[in-house]
């Protein structure tokens, strides 16, 4: 799977880290999620940027005068932003959707049935492309999201509308 320079697709993963972390880092019911996504994205062959994974886990933390500018980089440079936001809300995960957004990349954020979001998030859509999928605790299935990321980059049909089928 390519990117629009034929490049392999390129997908920044964020979500809650900080409030995550024990004595020994992320424990592993969240680790799991995160490997999980990432395992997905890989599968479908794409590139996938992890603080949580490039930073151990938590046990190899960046400060903020580094980890701030990489993932900065690594938004802009991305072809697609997944993430999820958090509940309660993840902070940084709140300034790289903003980032995200204003860069003009397309988003898929991940929410809990039950996920609480603030007005300006609910409102994204209208200033950004943006699909929702919404996970349980435990799932490790997250081929939504690929399909997804894959929608977005262009590698999937999407079926016509009826007004472009009639044009
Ligand atoms: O506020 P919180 O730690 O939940 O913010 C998480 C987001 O900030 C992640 O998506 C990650 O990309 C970034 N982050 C980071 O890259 C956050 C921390 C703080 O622990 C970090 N590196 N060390």
């Amino acid at each position: 799977m390519t990117n629009v320079d034929g490049g392999r697709i390129s997908v920044f993963l964020g979500g809650p880290f900080e409030g995550l972390l024990g004595p020994d880092g992320m424990d592993s019911g969240a680790r799991d999620l995160y490997q999980a996504l990432i395992e997905h994205l890989e599968s479908a062959g794409c590139e996938v940027f992890s603080a949580h994974r490039n930073e151990d886990w938590g046990r190899a933390l960046l400060p903020p005068s580094e980890c701030t500018s990489i993932d900065f980089d690594a938004v802009s440079s991305c072809d697609v932003f997944v993430a999820i936001p958090g509940d309660p809300a993840s902070l940084g995960t709140h300034v790289e959707i903003g980032w995200a957004s204003a860069l003009g990349k397309p988003l898929v954020l991940l929410t809990g049935s039950a996920g609480a979001r603030c007005a300006l998030v609910r409102g994204l859509e209208t200033v950004a492309a943006v699909d929702w999928v919404t996970f349980e605790a435990g799932q490790t299935d997250f081929s939504e999201v690929v399909a997804c990321v894959l929608r977005r980059t262009g590698h999937v049909a999407t079926p016509r509308t009826r007004a472009e089928r009639a044009s």
